[in-house]
């Protein structure tokens, strides 16, 4: 096969039998292995590769022939009477979701040594981003069979986690160090993506290990493996058999995610949509995707999701002269794709049951120069999990649902010199703003719900200006939708600026609360906590700059640009079941 696919190159120098024999078994295996992962074999691979580096050398656009438009879908805006009619069905859903959590990168922009998952979400609480999703995936099962004493002992929602060679071992270290972060051990399923074969020239020659002539290089394919994984693992069908009728992916760092998840599924529930991809308001040539309507010049049409680098040439080969600029609203007209995609699962597994579980994928060598005869270096083809609408039929129903990005979207990629260098009014997307979006999203919550929450300051850290918010965290479990949080805010509360307010409970009630300085209130799971006429003043917890170049202090801290330095707090610990009733004796 690899003969026939013109790969001659591979033995040129092979020594004659008997020399390097257990290298050139080796080498077979890893041609096997990379035959066995790819839908179709390594011969499919290589004639894609062929036609994708074809068409990259001729400068085709892979969007050539389409026109596109801005796209109908749901815009929600936070609080509002719909926005709180599908988080109560998307709630009602959630029991019949499995969660994908894509976590294979490893992050090269943000120039972080662990993965990503493992990161603080933010230093108040400490709370990694792993335990956050867990604990929000746990806190909506609960929700979701809430009154369904039947399903209490048999939901167990499911989680996949995609890894890689990068993150795999410390993903599983980081899930059984904290027990599963409260999941049953089984509750979670790891799919390790494979990287795939690299090619050295246009003609599609596969390359090989600079140091090692016996090894093919190879590099990621990209997180839309995620699909043909789910495929093969034999996944999709356990769990239509359990009564599963969505698939929620999401990415590795977003820590405001999980507060438009509830809305996010009642619009899928509600609108029976095939693919719902959830959006941002998105700032032009801001570097995340535009999700667009196209329309070929043969009447074929999608809704799909245009990576930024594509659609401002896309935008100015189809008569808009100024390319991808915002409108009269101060944005693009493209909603911003944050890549969390809501599926439904029947029409999934026969869409996947139909490609064999292969997703578009593109091809994007670097040449040496504008004749396009050689590569920089070797390259490989990549596929996006966003990509997954484009094989689907006409009768498909895509759509999207466009929320505020404060309360939606805040994830950590870039490092922070890059981020320093974001201009004036776009998302840095950096440790530092993925923490302070946590703090402004839930001070405007509780704003929402009644509470007088005193408004930022603004501050200067890693050379990113950013608004400071009091820090109020709560978990998941507190507050799974605004209805149920707003429920458990009562009287007059206020939280001033310089102060931190952490509710870890699910029963922690708020009646006439003031604080000024340092809150910290846990309960167990069975107990309910209602603090009335409290008021705490302290001098509380404060944010110290650090210097990113400062080794003196950790990596991660270093990331952020700060640290909380803990002065004085009040801490209310309930730690055994029942009602508790709590007044300041004043
Ligand atoms: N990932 C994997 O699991 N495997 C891989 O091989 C690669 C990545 P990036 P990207 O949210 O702002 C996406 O690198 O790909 C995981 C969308 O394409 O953070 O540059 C990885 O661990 C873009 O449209 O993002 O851009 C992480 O969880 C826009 O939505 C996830 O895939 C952009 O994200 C994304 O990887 C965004």
């Amino acid at each position: 096969m690899l003969i026939k696919q013109g790969q001659q190159h591979l033995f040129a120098d092979w020594p004659d039998s008997g020399v390097d024999d257990v290298k050139k078994m080796n080498f077979f295996s890893q041609v096997e292995r990379l035959d066995a992962n790819y839908p179709g074999g390594l011969e499919a691979y290589i004639q894609n590769a062929k036609a994708l580096l074809a068409d990259s050398k001729a400068g085709r656009n892979p969007f050539a022939g389409y026109i596109p438009t801005v796209p109908d879908g749901e815009h929600l805006t936070f609080g509002e009477k719909n926005f709180l009619e599908y988080e109560e069905i998307g709630v009602k859903e959630a029991w019949k979701t499995a969660f994908v959590l894509v976590a294979g990168g490893l992050g090269e922009r943000l120039g972080y040594n662990g993965i990503k998952i493992a990161l603080s979400s933010e230093s108040t609480t400490g709370r990694c981003f792993l335990h956050l999703y867990i604990k929000s995936i746990l806190a909506l099962q609960r929700a979701s069979i809430e009154g369904n004493e039947g399903a209490k002992n048999t939901c167990r929602i499911p989680l996949v986690i995609m890894t890689s060679e990068d993150t795999h071992a410390k993903t599983q270290q980081l899930l059984i160090e904290n027990n599963y972060f409260g999941m049953l051990s089984y509750q979670v399923v790891l799919l390790k993506q494979e990287k795939v074969a690299c090619f050295q020239d246009n003609e599609a020659r596969l390359a090989l290990d600079p140091s090692d002539k016996y090894i093919i290089q190879t590099k990621p394919h990209g997180h839309g493996d995620v699909h043909t994984l789910l495929f093969q693992s034999g996944l999709l069908s356990i769990w239509e058999k359990k009564g599963i009728e969505w698939v929620l992916f999401f990415q590795d760092t977003n820590g405001l995610l999980f507060k438009a998840i509830p809305a996010a599924l009642g619009v899928s529930a509600q609108k029976n949509l095939d693919v719902n991809s959830l959006a941002v308001p998105r700032k032009a040539k801001e570097a995340i995707g535009g999700i667009c309507r196209l329309t070929h010049e043969n009447g074929t049409r999608m809704v799909i999701n245009v990576e930024y680098n594509q659609l401002d040439p896309l935008l100015r080969a189809t008569g808009h002269l100024d390319g991808d600029v915002n409108d009269a609203s101060g944005f693009s007209p493209y909603p911003g794709n944050i890549n969390q995609l809501i599926i439904k699962l029947g029409p999934y597994m026969e869409e996947l049951a139909r490609t064999n579980g292969a997703i578009k994928e593109f091809v994007n060598p670097k040449y040496k120069d504008a004749s396009k005869m050689e590569f920089k270096s070797s390259t490989r083809l990549e596929c996006m999990m966003q990509d997954y609408p484009r094989t689907l039929g006409a009768s498909a129903n895509v759509g999207f649902t466009v929320m505020d990005a404060w309360l939606a979207y805040s994830p950590v990629k870039n490092n922070p010199e890059d981020a320093a260098k974001v201009p004036k009014g776009n998302p840095p997307h950096s440790a530092t703003s993925g923490e302070m979006a946590i703090y402004r999203a839930n001070s405007l919550i509780l704003r929402h719900a009644g509470v007088e929450v005193e408004g930022p300051k603004m501050e200067t850290f890693n050379g990113q200006e950013v608004e400071v918010w009091p820090r109020i965290v709560w978990s998941p479990e507190w507050g799974v939708t605004y209805s149920t949080l707003k429920s458990k805010l009562l009287g007059t509360c206020s939280v001033s600026q310089k102060s931190t307010l952490v509710l870890d409970g699910k029963d922690i009630v708020l009646d006439d609360v003031n604080v000024n300085g340092t809150l910290v209130v846990s309960a167990v799971e069975d107990a309910k906590v209602k603090l009335h006429s409290w008021r705490v003043e302290n001098s509380g917890w404060v944010i110290e700059s650090v210097n990113h170049k400062d080794t003196n202090f950790p990596e991660e801290v270093r990331l952020r640009g700060f640290t909380i330095k803990r002065l004085d707090q009040e801490v209310i610990n309930i730690e055994e079941a029942g009602n508790f009733e709590l007044r300041q004796k004043l």
